[in-house]
Formats: C-alpha cells, sequence, structure tokens
C-alpha cells in the first residue's frame, strides 16, 4: 500500500516535472530583442580621379569590396593595371577611356596588391590592397 502510494507519488512528480520542462522549452517572447547576424557584404569604395592624381591614391578594402573609380577631372582617363604600357600584374583592371563624369568598377575577389595607373597619364599612380 505504502510502496503504491510511493511508486504513484513519483510518476505524479515525474508529470509535473515533464510538463515544466516543455513549459520551459517554450521561446520567451521577448519583443525588439531579436538578433540578426552581423555580416559584412560588399562595400563600395569610390577613387576619385582630380587633378591628374587618384585620390586616395592607397586604398585598403576586403575580397568582395568594389573599387568604383570616379573621373572627375577634365579629360579622358583609363585605368590600367602596372606595368605601363603592358598592364600584366592584374589583367582585370582595365577600363576603356573613361570620359569626366564617368566611372569604372572592379569587385576584389582574392586578396593581394594591386598597382594602378591611368594609361593616359602614366604618372598618376595608385594601389588597392585586398585583405582576406
Ligand atoms: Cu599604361
Amino acid at each position: 500500500m505504502n510502496k503504491n502510494l510511493l511508486i504513484g507519488a513519483l510518476a505524479l512528480v515525474a508529470l509535473v516535472g515533464a510538463g515544466l520542462m516543455l513549459w520551459g522549452a517554450k521561446p520567451a517572447e521577448t519583443p525588439g530583442t531579436a538578433t540578426t547576424p552581423i555580416e559584412r557584404v560588399g562595400q563600395r569604395i569610390t577613387v576619385s580621379y582630380e587633378n591628374n592624381s587618384f585620390n586616395p591614391e592607397e586604398v585598403r578594402v576586403k575580397v568582395g569590396d568594389t573599387v568604383i573609380f570616379d573621373n572627375k577631372g577634365t579629360g579622358n582617363i583609363r585605368v590600367s593595371s602596372d606595368p605601363h604600357p603592358t598592364h600584366t600584374s592584374f589583367p582585370a583592371l582595365e577600363s576603356e577611356a573613361l570620359e569626366p563624369g564617368n566611372t569604372y568598377q572592379l569587385t576584389l575577389t582574392e586578396p593581394g596588391t594591386v598597382n594602378y595607373h591611368d594609361h593616359l597619364n602614366a604618372k598618376a599612380k595608385g594601389k588597392i590592397i585586398v585583405e582576406q
């Protein structure tokens, strides 16, 4: 008799315990505290060409970022990788002739350093440092 009572009591405790666990497993609803993972999406970095030079001359970007060359000068430019005039160090960086007001953009997909110049004014130089 006492033994049956004890078993019954234990079963009740177990049931209540399971019920509490289920209750506790319900997600707490706290509006406004939801967090979204912060992901660094591709940034867009602008390099202006003005007064016969690139500004800034050196930019540091991450893989996946896009560099936009903006011709704010008064004549055409052509952005090409070094060395002048063969442009063999980074062939992906090679614009058409850009008239004033036009832009050329390039997305960097690998870490490394890209040296470039204005092919129509090869003294104007610049550098893109791409980090992982
Ligand atoms: Cu050149």
